[in-house]
């Protein structure tokens, strides 16, 4: 039986790779944050008490900003195959925290590589990072494939960057099996809800409900492309079965903008959204929506904030997955359309919970960001 090692199990891609893992019998072993609640809705599907006898998920406290931590969980676990997801992951926070952003996203890799060193597991643990469409930033070229240019754009993509050399560098002096997956964009029912996929579906359903007034946005013309975290977490664990350690491009290979995406996601809650002001004013409400629905008659709102533009921003991005097609046999199976609509749906179920729990008299927080 083979074991894994998550950092960012708590995560999407995290919860989405251990249920992955588990399903192919593998023992996971995941690192968690202290926190001062539990933070563990994405993987309590999988939970297994630590009485129970043989479990196969085992979470450990840890953090990458600790390297002791990392030293003595890899030496506990001696795992076949790392998997460091853990990462400040928030592209705008980044501009807000960007030392604990480099500490954790950039040094943490480091970290765990190093652990891997100091114990000796050079020639038996294969190590995943991470890595990101972000590290292209202002890009060079479209499509973006592996030989394109790194130009990032954020303290994010910066510290990234470290992580994605330092884990070649790693593999060039070392001999060690890591590789860089560079994941463009992925989204899921359990995306973080201020993450702009998430944030549409979420106010959309609220104010479908009535449990919401207006979705405030920045950039609606920047373009990504967007598939399906269930689709990529497999692409992650293909890269640590070849025969020798590569990075690849995961991609869908089309590209949407974020209006796209709002119009999309209105499109399935049979919402008119009628466009004001073209994006050119930023202090004007962007766009008024009616709905047909009996459930919420009357307007949907979607405004400009100036708030959510970054200080730098990455337009566009749109990924050449052809190295992953060819050598692992992977493509993504989800579409732009299908992605939507199951975020979608279960954003709605959650809305109508909110609204079941709003009329029996209890409140429940707003959350816009
Ligand atoms: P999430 O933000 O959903 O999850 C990040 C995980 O990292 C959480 O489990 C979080 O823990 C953990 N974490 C944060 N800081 C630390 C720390 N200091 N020590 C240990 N764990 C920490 O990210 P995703 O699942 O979406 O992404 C997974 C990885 O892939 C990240 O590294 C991200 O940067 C990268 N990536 C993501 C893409 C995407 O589109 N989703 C695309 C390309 C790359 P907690 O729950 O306690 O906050
Ligand atoms: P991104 O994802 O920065 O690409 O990083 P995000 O969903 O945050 O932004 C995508 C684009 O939408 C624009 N945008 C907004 N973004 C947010 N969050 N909130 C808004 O209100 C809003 N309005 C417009 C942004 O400006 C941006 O252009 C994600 C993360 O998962 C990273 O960890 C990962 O590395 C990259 O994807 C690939």
């Amino acid at each position: 039986m083979k074991r894994a090692l998550i950092s960012g199990i708590t995560g999407q891609d995290g919860a989405y790779l251990a249920e992955f893992l588990l399903a192919k019998g593998y023992e996971v072993h995941g690192i968690k944050r202290r926190a001062s609640s539990f933070n563990t809705e994405r993987i309590d599907h999988l939970y297994q008490d630590p009485h129970t006898p043989n479990r196969k998920l085992v979470l450990h406290y840890g953090d990458l900003t600790d390297s002791t931590n990392l030293i003595r969980i890899v030496q506990q676990v001696r795992p076949d195959e790392i998997y460091n997801l853990g990462a400040q992951s928030h592209v705008q926070v980044s501009f807000e925290t960007p030392e604990y952003t480099a500490n954790a996203d950039a040094l943490g890799t480091l970290r765990l590589l190093e652990a891997i060193r100091i114990l000796g597991l050079e020639s038996s643990t294969r190590f995943y990072q991470a890595s990101t469409s972000e590290l292209y930033g202002l890009v060079a070229e479209t499509p973006q494939s592996e030989r394109t240019p790194f130009h990032p754009r954020s303290p994010y993509g910066v510290a990234k960057l470290y992580a994605y050399w330092i884990a070649v560098n790693y593999r060039e002096a070392y001999g060690m099996y890591a590789c860089n997956g560079i994941l463009f964009n992925h989204e899921s029912p359990i995306r973080g809800e201020t993450f702009v996929t998430r944030k549409i579906t979420r106010a959309l359903a609220r104010i479908h409900l009535g449990l919401q007034e207006c979705l405030y946005l920045g950039n609606l013309d920047a373009r990504r492309d967007w598939g399906h975290a269930r689709d990529y977490v497999e692409a992650q664990w293909l890269m640590l079965q070849q025969p020798q350690a590569e990075d690849y491009v995961i991609a869908t290979g089309k590209q949407h903008a974020v209006r796209e995406f709002v119009d999309c996601a209105a499109r399935e809650l049979g919402m008119v959204l009628e466009w004001v002001g073209n994006g050119l004013d930023e202090k004007a409400v962007l766009a008024s929506a009616s709905t047909d629905s009996a459930a919420k008659p009357g307007q949907c709102m979607v405004a400009i904030d100036p708030r959510y533009h970054r200080p730098a921003e990455v337009d566009t991005l749109l990924g050449n997955p052809t190295k992953a097609r060819e050598k692992l046999g992977w493509t993504a199976r989800i579409g732009f359309e299908e992605l939507v609509r199951e975020m979608m749906t279960t954003d709605l179920s959650h809305a109508r919970r909110d609204a079941l729990v709003e009329r029996s008299g209890f409140r429940i927080a707003q959350h816009h960001e």
